[in-house]
């Protein structure tokens, strides 16, 4: 069965998305998402300009071939641009490979190891009520799990607070990445961060009692040393994981905060090989692996990373942002219902605009996700409506700490 063509499509019906559309001699057609927030058209011409016109004639079935071929033959390997490309490639094929078996994709990787995913939301707030009313506003969505961010006090604005205005007075609430010609400036202190987060979570405790699965997302943004002391802070409030505490190019650095904390940590979002890995998973420095299959090279990467986690008796976290596609999430419900060593799984739900661009099988019912029983991913792309949202040039925002230094976001 050859590829007959190669359709990258860019849209942006409440946010940008990059979707691989790849279609068969027979017209069988798969999706792949390719979606890297802020960067979006580098990713698209990567994938019409350098990919498409390899792909054609190629033999759709052979899944593994292929991404061994792009991952090589470009010679300049890994990379986020580089490796979303190829997860888009990736997670086509992997959609027409189970379309003509005529089965959801997780049949093809063993069948379902659970009935349904668990899903954490992003519950947020500026003040501690505001904080309390999302919770609850999540808890009635059905989530049985949440992460929390809340504002800091002396701060203009976090990552994170749905209902903080940007600088241009927008909401936050699906996506933090602006649609402005250059990038928002946010404003950061650790110091600060670190006196208030612990004062959150034993609020949130205090009201919402022992069992309700509580994380939160540290945003890379600081050292190994703070880390470790926010990670013994939080120990008292069970935190489920504590998320990106330190950027982690240098995965020595997880050690420090290992050996000083018993707070379960998560990391990945912004890795994109199981390279990245390497150190974290052997020396057992984490509990969950947090990458994309969209950003990390697809389904078939994303397998292989968490086998390898597996031994290590390590989890899923699969990111899934707003900035993941309906395509990318689907891929990876179908993953998460799979695989024995599964976590959780984060997801934000996508706006209104997107959910007609994007039509989907899965579903999200008591808190668990499901990826659906259709042939393929389950997610079909309504191109007349994706033509409807032309491409908005939109960054995510950076951050600047009190004397003008820029500082992780
Ligand atoms: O900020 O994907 O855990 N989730 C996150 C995300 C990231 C966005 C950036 O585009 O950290 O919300
Ligand atoms: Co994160």
């Amino acid at each position: 069965m050859r590829i007959r063509a190669a359709d990258v499509i860019v849209t942006s019906p409440d946010r940008n998305f990059v979707t691989l559309k790849l279609t068969t001699e027979d017209g069988v057609t798969g999706l792949g998402d390719a979606t890297l927030n802020g960067r979006e058209l580098s990713v698209a011409s990567y994938l019409s300009d350098h990919v498409a016109p390899l792909l054609i004639d190629r033999d759709a079935g052979r899944i593994e071939d292929t991404w061994q071929f792009l991952y090589r033959s470009a010679y300049w390997r890994r990379g986020p641009v580089t490796m979303a490309a190829i997860a888009a490639v990736d997670v086509a094929l992997w959609d027409i490979k189970a379309k003509m078996a005529g089965m959801p994709l997780y049949q093809l990787f063993g069948g379902a190891s659970r009935n349904g995913i668990q899903a954490y939301g992003h519950a947020s707030g500026r003040t501690t009520e505001e904080l309390f009313d999302s919770i609850r506003a999540h808890r009635e969505q059905g989530y049985t799990a949440m992460r929390i961010q809340t504002a800091v006090p002396g701060l203009k604005a976090v990552y994170g607070v749905a209902s903080q205005p940007s600088v241009d007075g927008k909401r936050y609430d699906y996506e933090p990445a602006q649609r402005q010609a250059f990038p928002p400036e946010e404003d950061w202190d650790t110091r600060a961060y670190l006196r208030h987060l612990p004062t959150v979570f034993e609020s949130v405790r205090n009201e919402f009692g022992p069992e309700l699965p509580l994380l939160h997302d540290g945003h890379h943004r600081m050292t190994p040393i703070q880390a470790a002391k926010l990670g013994k802070a939080l120990e008292p409030y069970d935190l489920f994981w504590l998320e990106d505490c330190t950027p982690a190019e240098n995965q020595a650095a997880l050690r420090l905060v290992r050996q000083h904390t018993t707070t379960p940590l998560a990391i990945g979002e912004i890795f994109n090989t199981v390279w990245d890995y390497q150190t974290l998973i052997q020396e057992q420095l984490i509990d969950y692996v947090r990458s994309a299959v969209t950003h990390t090279g697809g389904i078939t990467a994303m397998r292989k990373i968490l086998d390898f986690a597996a031994q290590y008796q390590i989890k899923s976290g699969i990111h899934g942002p707003t900035d993941i596609s309906p395509v990318g999430m689907a891929a990876a419900l179908h993953l998460d219902l799979a695989i024995h060593n599964f976590g959780i799984q984060e997801y934000m739900r996508h706006g209104t605009a997107t959910n007609e661009v994007f039509q989907q099988t899965f579903t999200f019912q008591n808190g668990y996700l499901h990826p659906g029983e259709q042939p393929g991913i389950g997610v079909t792309l309504d191109e007349e409506a994706a033509a409807r949202h032309p491409y908005a040039p939109a960054y995510l925002p950076f951050n600047r700490l009190a004397d003008g230094t820029i500082h992780d976001w």
